[in-house]
């Protein structure tokens, strides 16, 4: 099993296929109101995968972590982006992100409900995420 934003509708999808059988794609068309921010980590000092980065989102409503990986289940490789459920809030106050290199970046006031690519700041312009 694989999971991963399949139609980058910001519900995360999962793909399952079977020993000699067919393969399912379970497309999450849960309704909600909820917000949801999408993370793609692009390294630059570090692996342009950036695998192993982690990743702290502080909302109003508390603190969530997330690490970059691929791995998941057995034979597959999932969405190698950063998905996080906001809830009722649409901004998540603050994005820490800590590279491999060791490069700690923090992003404010991140808008909810995008997919942002976040390029790994090595030089200090290149602090701001750009929408995808
Ligand atoms: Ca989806």
């Amino acid at each position: 099993m694989a999971t991963g934003d399949i139609d980058n509708d910001g519900r995360v999808d999962a793909v399952v296929t079977t020993n000699e059988g067919p393969i399912y794609i379970l497309r999450n068309e849960t309704p909600t109101q909820n917000h949801w921010l999408t993370l793609k980590l692009v390294g630059h000092k570090s692996n342009r995968d950036a695998i192993g980065a982690e990743v702290k989102l502080v909302t109003a409503k508390g603190t969530q972590f997330a690490t970059v990986t691929t791995s998941s289940s057995y034979l597959s490789s999932s969405d190698k982006r950063v998905h996080f459920g906001l809830g009722p809030e649409s901004v998540a106050q603050s994005v820490e992100i800590r590279w491999p290199s060791g490069i700690v970046q923090t992003l404010k006031d991140v808008r909810g409900d995008q997919i942002l690519k976040v390029d790994e700041a090595v030089a200090p312009s290149a602090e701001k995420g750009t929408p995808q």
